[in-house]
């Protein structure tokens, strides 16, 4: 593809002076070239793209050491409390105009690289996505980790480094297929290795326990097996490059690469058997979302990664300080979910059988240090272990599972709690279909503050899933709303808008973001509301090409842009989008002279590989597609185009061109959602039901400038108690039933008429995500869209207002909130 040209930022204030600036541009260019030589140990003449990209991006790295050596000497001289964020997804995307803009070099460097006859955006297209993460939760983290260290925050994020990342994924005749995702392949300039820094990490084997001199019992485990933990370092920077902080990613390796001695004797394979499954562990990321896989290596892989981050935090603090009782006041753990809640049995393990400390003291320094986040309320989503395979895997932490429990049930009795129903419910063992250990218990369990992503899902958290647990511990569970990094999804995804508001504001407000609420005072100046329009504009057209590009769509910029992007899940309703379009076209074909307000609808997400319904919703989205996108009756007013391989670079195209960002799950179902916090920064408005953060953006960006539809959590409870049967709802909608039986008579899939006969029969009968009951509802919020759209005056008005009112939105905010309120740093 052809890049697009992307213009200076007007950064004034981060902009060095020129002559300095020339002094920059001299530097980088030399340790580009350096590193081109000696390096990657090319010639100019010979050098690839990806040379130049490879020398291009440890030039910067170089950059950021100096203050990374600084950061890392700072934490400990001044011996502050450290925070770890414990994630099993990190889902990054690329670093190279991240880290340049985080170091104020992203021009000096454009300017260094013409001088050497290469182009930054072509390097920039070269790099892989980082895609070590799902969607959301992943996404989050690796926002996090941006806030930390901005707010200069001794943090560190621990992790996986999976040889393949989230799957690849292409659309053959509109189905989809998943490929390996291969990020290491040309290796990874960002990240240092640490072979000195590793961990054994046990499975399996016995517990051996022998009395001690004072009576008491001592407990070792003996696994039988070991896996090493090797480290793998990405430094984390922040904005204005202040303060630097670690990513770790652990990776898996067998304690001895090869038996020679069954290589000796010709069993070449055989030889080399452990190795293959020690690095099974870290080989590849789990890809489903807001469902637990529940498979034994993804117990081994939570495991790995929390014994050796817990094993290299100890160590770092008893370097430090020397006294493992001291941990909670240096140390705060955030588990990210529940993937990394076995940590809570391990630190235990680690506290009592190999420091020797007190079970009492050990659980108080636990309970203290530990604290954990929950991202998702879907009955499916909630992780268990069968307690015989968590026996078999880690013996030891089974034994103290069950003492955690002992203790927590018996402290309750002696509180005066005796219903059964209660206790039962409260358990870290699940008895009611095979033994499971409840790992958000475990997770509740050993922590001081739990929290929910959004209002709305704090709020559900205590009246649902820890209902009881909130009832018996009321101050457990917080709220901290989710938040984005302006620095990526504004101000590198949308050079455009970020020109504008340096120029109309001040380059301030990406220092405070606050500030984007002085751009109230421009929402209805005419000539502001044209320099903001065309901003969205160049960003259209710049994904009209990168739509032509992929899937050979034209599209024109002229046309509303709506967009639903994010994983393909039911409870996401992709197919109450779809079945808008379906009734769109329908209305369009059918009134030949009427005027419609001209659409393009953009889809784009992957579908978990085992998940049948949602991949058939990118099947019937396709099928739609090609249907629409073929008839001339539309008269061009409705195109429909699904790109393929949704990730974090795509999105950073996607979302900073879209004027509208569908956010339509069932009420009650989406944790947050972040997407949605960065849409409405870009200005796009939102169509979305009062759910997750919605509920919190609409309180922000006024009534006025939301499209809010539907049923509430509170209704679609009440309206799910009564039946999930949608037939009545279908016949009072002549649209809806139209549309389905359109889709059911195979209209969009003349090859296999009967493909969503199926679907449309679940949607008939177990409308458990109530499209049918949410349609009209919905069509409806669509048609004010389409108003508003008509006066481009009143759109444009609401569209800066969203920019000018989400600063709330910030994860530095967020950040500050968890710091203050759950990790007990300052800020
Ligand atoms: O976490 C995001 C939220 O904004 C989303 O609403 C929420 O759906 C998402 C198991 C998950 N919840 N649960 C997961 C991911 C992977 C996995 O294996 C569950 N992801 C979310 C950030 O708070």
């Amino acid at each position: 593809g052809s890049p697009v040209r992307r213009e200076r930022i007007a950064l004034n204030a981060f902009d060095p002076p020129k002559a300095a600036h020339k002094a920059v541009v001299a530097a980088l260019r030399d340790d580009v070239q350096r590193r081109l030589t000696y390096t990657v140990g090319k010639d100019n003449a010979d050098a690839s793209p990806r040379d130049w990209f490879v020398a291009t991006a440890l030039a910067t790295r170089d950059r950021l050491v100096p203050s990374w050596l600084a950061s890392t000497k700072r934490n400990y001289q001044e011996d502050r409390r450290r925070v770890y964020y414990l994630s099993l997804e990190f889902l990054i995307g690329r670093l190279l105009i991240d880290t340049l803009t985080n170091l104020g070099l992203t021009q000096a460097m454009r300017d260094a690289l013409a001088e050497l006859g290469v182009d930054l955006d072509m390097l920039r297209a070269l790099e892989p996505d980082a895609a070590l993460g799902n969607g959301g939760l992943g996404r989050l983290a690796a926002c996090f980790m941006d806030s930390m260290a901005t707010l200069e925050i001794a943090a560190m994020g621990y992790g996986i480094r999976y040889d393949h990342g989230l799957f690849r994924q292409t659309l053959k005749d509109g189905w989809q297929h998943e490929y390996p995702e291969d990020w290491l392949s040309f290796g990874n300039s960002w990240q240092f290795p640490r072979p000195e820094i590793t961990y054994d990490v046990g499975f399996f084997g016995h517990v051996e326990s022998s009395r001690l001199a004072d009576g008491m019992l001592a407990h070792v485990w003996r696994p039988g097996e070991t896996i090493v933990a090797v480290a793998y370092d990405t430094p984390v920077v922040g904005w204005r490059g202040k303060h630097v902080n670690t990513l770790r990613l652990w990776s898996a390796r067998a304690p001895d690469a090869l038996r020679l001695d069954a290589f000796n004797q010709g069993d070449h394979v055989g030889a080399q058997s452990e190795q293959a499954r020690a690095e099974a562990i870290s080989k590849v990321l789990y890809p489903s979302d807001s469902t637990p896989a529940g498979q034994e290596l993804r117990l081994r892989q939570e495991y790995f990664f929390a014994s050796a981050s817990l094993q290299d935090l100890i160590r770092r603090h008893l370097r430090q300080t020397g006294d493992i009782h001291k941990l909670a006041d240096k140390v705060a753990i955030q588990l990210n979910d529940t993937h990394p809640a076995i940590g809570v049995a391990e630190l235990m393990r680690l506290l009592v059988d190999v420091h020797g400390v007190e079970w009492k003291e050990a659980w108080r320094i636990t309970q203290a240090t530990f604290s954990y986040t929950n991202h998702t309320l879907l009955p499916e989503a909630l992780e268990t272990w069968p307690v015989q395979l968590m026996e078999r895997l880690l013996p030891r932490h089974m034994q103290i599972i069950y003492l955690i429990n002992a203790m927590h049930l018996d402290c309750l009795r002696a509180k005066g709690e005796s219903d059964p129903a209660t206790l039962s419910s409260v358990s870290l063992i699940d008895e009611r279909n095979g033994r499971h250990v409840r790992m958000g218990h475990l997770a509740f369990l050993g922590s001081h503050k739990v929290n929910g992503v959004s209002a709305l899902h704090s709020a559900l958290v205590k009246e649902t899933v820890f209902k009881d647990f909130h009832r018996l511990y009321p101050d457990r569970i917080v709220n901290k709303t989710n938040g984005v990094t302006f620095r990526r999804w504004l101000l590198e995804a949308n050079p455009p808008l970020s020109r504008l508001l340096a120029d109309t504001i001040g380059a301030g407000v990406f220092d405070e973001p606050e500030r984007l609420i002085e751009l109230e005072k421009f929402a209805d100046d005419v000539e502001f509301q044209s320099r903001f329009a065309a901003a969205k504009r160049e960003n259209k057209t710049r994904l009209a090409t990168t739509v032509f590009e992929r899937v050979g769509v034209r599209v024109d910029p002229a046309a509303l842009f709506d967009a639903q992007i994010k994983r393909i899940h039911e409870y996401k309703r992709q197919l109450l989008n779809v079945l808008e379009a379906v009734a769109l076209y329908q209305d369009i074909v059918a009134q030949p002279a009427r005027e419609f307000a001209p659409r393009v609808k953009i889809f784009a997400g992957k579908a978990a590989a085992s998940y049948h319904q949602a991949k058939l919703i990118i099947k019937l989205a396709n099928d739609v597609a090609k249907v629409v996108n073929a008839d001339p009756a539309t008269r061009e007013l409705l195109k429909i185009v699904f790109l393929p391989n949704y990730n974090v670079s795509l999105a950073e195209t996607i979302i900073p061109a879209a004027d509208l960002s569908e956010q339509i799950s069932t009420a009650g179902m989406e944790a947050s959602g972040t997407g949605n916090m960065k849409f409405a920064l870009n200005g796009a408005l939102t169509i979305g039901t009062l759910d997750g953060a919605n509920v919190e953006i609409r309180e922000r960006v006024g009534d006025d400038n939301i499209f809010i539809f539907g049923l509430t959590a509170q209704e679609v409870e009440q309206s799910r108690s009564k039946g999930i049967d949608a037939r009545e709802a279908i016949a009072a909608s002549p649209r809806l039933s139209e549309a389905l039986r359109a889709i059911a008579a195979g209209v969009f899939s003349p090859d296999d008429p009967h493909r969503y006969a199926q679907l449309v029969d679940t949607l008939t009968y177990y409308d458990h995500f109530l499209v049918a009951k949410d349609f009209d509802a919905y069509w409806e919020a669509q048609r004010r869209v389409d108003a508003r759209w008509r006066d481009q005056k009143a759109w444009r008005r609401s569209s800066i207002l969203n920019t000018a009112r989400v600063a709330w939105f910030s994860s530095d905010r967020t950040i500050r909130e968890y710091a203050q309120e759950i990790w007990n740093v300052a800020v």
